[in-house]
């Protein structure tokens, strides 16, 4: 059986699905903080507050946890607003997975993210390894979660895989709190009402990657052959580049009146603070990383799936 925490979070939902549609609904326990409003039917659902150890152990006792996907976290600009929580939720939520899955014999995957790096890494291409010394609460976490990964890895054998995921754009589940949120707010923006006001410059250059990719990445991994396996912190990973506005030349050439208005915020610090570009050669190298989705195949697919989830929006839930 299947555990996944974080379940209603932007990745949560899509790897949901694609787990269910792999292994049966039946193998999947969804778990989050609440169940959602909207439960889909033939899914397994149970509440889990990733802080508290206790909880984890019944859960992977009464359902018999082989795999844990532990997407439970606090984004990078809520966790520089609330980094107590971030430290608590971020750094002993993994620790609590890690312990429960050595004494119960579970496999893990967790996700780290460029905001591991900071202002003395290398912006452009940035290597594996490299300098990890982030500028933010999020970006501490991170680092630490991935050295426990790193810990229980070489000590107790646990076979823990993990990423470093860049910004993830979606249309399914909206993110939440993160400085990569500007690229799918300005799609939603863009079909809802034509303008956005994004909270980064238009020179804001950040690695991104599309969701279907994403989850094809988790799973790509989490098949990959133990022994081809040789980071055991987390492996750098993207698909392509692209600034605030390169994103909006992009849309507006699908939808020509389109405007965007720059007006950045604190998060403009944390953006700044992180590469550009990623070098991912190793996932290429260890598991066969390839994206399938390049920039203009991500805009076409969103902007189709964006304009059918705003078709059926209720007006009042268009935000501006
Ligand atoms: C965020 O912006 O906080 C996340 C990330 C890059 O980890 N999307």
């Amino acid at each position: 059986m299947i555990l996944i925490t974080g379940a209603s979070g932007q990745i949560g939902v899509d790897l949901a699905d694609a787990l269910v549609d792999r292994y049966g609904p039946g193998k999947v326990l969804v778990t989050d903080l609440r169940v959602p409003e909207k439960v889909r039917p033939n899914r397994l659902y149970d509440v889990l507050d990733v802080t508290y150890m206790e909880s984890i152990e019944k859960i992977i006792q009464a359902h018999d946890i082989k795999t844990i996907f532990h997407l439970a976290g606090i984004l990078s600009a809520t966790g520089e607003r609330h980094p107590e929580l971030a430290w608590n939720v971020n750094v002993n939520g993994v620790r609590n997975i890690l312990e429960a899955a050595r004494r119960f014999g579970c496999r893990v995957f967790w996700p780290s993210s460029i905001a591991v790096f900071g202002p003395t890494t290398p912006k452009l291409n940035t290597p594996q390894e490299t300098v990890t010394e982030p500028g933010t609460m999020y970006g501490a976490t991170k680092v630490t979660g991935e050295l426990l990964c790193k810990f229980h890895a070489t000590h107790h054998d646990l076979d823990v895989r993990s990423v470093r995921f860049p910004g993830i754009i979606s249309h399914s589940a909206p993110p939440g709190g993160g400085t990569t949120d500007w690229a799918v707010d300005m799609f939603f923006q863009a079909v809802r009402h034509g303008h956005y006001e994004c909270f980064v410059t238009q020179e804001t250059r950040l690695p991104m990657m599309y969701m279907p990719d994403a989850v094809k990445s988790v799973l790509d991994l989490m098949d990959a052959d133990e022994n081809g396996i040789t980071i055991r912190t987390s492996y750098n990973l993207t698909a392509f580049s692209f600034s605030a506005g390169e994103l909006a030349a992009a849309i507006r050439r699908r939808i020509p009146d389109f405007i965007v208005e720059y007006k950045p915020d604190f998060r403009q610090d944390i953006a700044d603070s992180w590469p550009q570009s990623i070098n991912d050669s190793r996932a290429r190298r260890d598991w066969n990383w390839t994206p399938q989705y390049s920039l203009d195949d991500m805009v076409d697919d969103m902007l189709k799936h964006v304009a059918e989830r705003v078709a059926n929006e209720p007006p009042d839930t268009n935000p501006a």
